[in-house]
């Protein structure tokens, strides 16, 4: 009974797909149907982040320096995009998305950069910590931390993993650093306690900088400071450290992803160095099974 149901089922997608294939030529936006330019399959659009993000200044550049005309940058959200990315995957579905390592969607979907012939999106980078100028005189202990404070794109990669499995960033913090004292210690060898004193960092709602922020504040907490964490975009962040309303950062990417900021607030900001070097890359996005489009110049309209 149930063998022939599902035959029966069967012959009726096989028809039904025969006839949708016979009336395709209409509108089929946004579909699998391969024939097409890649523009025609996604709408032409790009799907990016929240607009203060580095890399969608960077994606603008690359729109103008390879002659993407036809194509949209979509402003969205670091966890509107993962949404979308993870709906268009299920249905193997060909999406664009701004993306970036660390970050676990690189776990979780088989994905791939786009090849950047012109170098728009820069080599890898390094984050940074930065903090407002004076924090160091005014809290030479936390100062001490944040600047010793430095881990591997696979440690941050596990703390943003258990987030995206569920736990709050929080938790999945208080974890990892449960789990690697011998790191931690290293970052607090020799700082003050805290006594209470505070500590106010800021930071963007990208997944990676949620993990980081969440390790630091974890850190400096078990050593008796008190963590206000603060979470705006990008330009109040930075803003916020040059009038100094708030102290500390800990996801500022250089030299390229974060230029314009840096070359505009540097003056009022200190580098305290990178705590992440090795593996944060910025660029266009495509799952692999979008097996033809491979660079960003596959992206021109044909
Ligand atoms: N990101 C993650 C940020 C920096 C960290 C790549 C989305 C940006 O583009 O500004």
């Amino acid at each position: 009974m149930w063998k022939k149901f599902r035959f029966v089922g069967l012959a009726l997608v096989l028809s039904l797909s025969l006839l949708l294939a016979a009336c395709s030529g209409g509108d089929n936006s946004g579909s699998k149907d391969s024939s097409k330019a890649v523009g025609d399959q996604v709408d032409w659009q790009i799907t990016g982040i929240d607009p203060g993000a580095g890399i969608m200044q960077a994606t603008d550049r690359a729109i103008k320096e390879y002659g993407l005309d036809k194509w949209k940058l979509k402003q969205s959200s670091g966890a509107a995009m993962t949404a979308q990315l993870k709906r268009k995957y299920q249905q193997k579905d060909p999406i664009i998305i701004t993306g970036w390592t660390p970050h676990w969607m690189f776990q979780k979907f088989d994905l791939k950069f786009l090849k950047d012939p012109k170098n728009v999106y820069g080599d890898a980078e390094a984050i940074h910590t930065v903090t407002r100028k004076g924090f160091k005189q005014d809290n030479p202990g936390a100062a001490k931390i944040l600047d010793q404070f430095h881990w591997s794109q696979d440690d941050m990669g596990k703390v943003m993993l258990a987030t995206a499995d569920g736990k709050k960033p929080e938790e999945a913090a208080k974890e990892w650093v449960k789990k690697n004292q011998d790191k931690v210690k290293e970052w607090t060898k020799g700082a003050k306690k805290g006594n209470g004193k505070e500590v106010k960092i800021v930071y963007v709602a990208w997944d990676s900088a949620v993990a980081s922020t969440n390790v630091i504040k974890t850190v400096l907490e078990d050593m008796g400071y008190k963590v206000t964490l603060k979470q705006v975009e990008a330009g109040p962040a930075f803003a916020g450290l040059s009038d100094g309303s708030v102290d500390a950062i800990t996801c500022v990417w250089l030299p390229v992803t974060h230029k314009s900021y840096w070359d505009k607030y540097k003056s009022k900001l200190v580098d305290l160095g990178p705590n992440l070097k090795g593996g944060a890359k910025t660029g266009l996005v495509v799952p692999k099974y979008m097996k033809d489009v491979n660079s960003i110049e596959d992206l021109k309209a044909k």
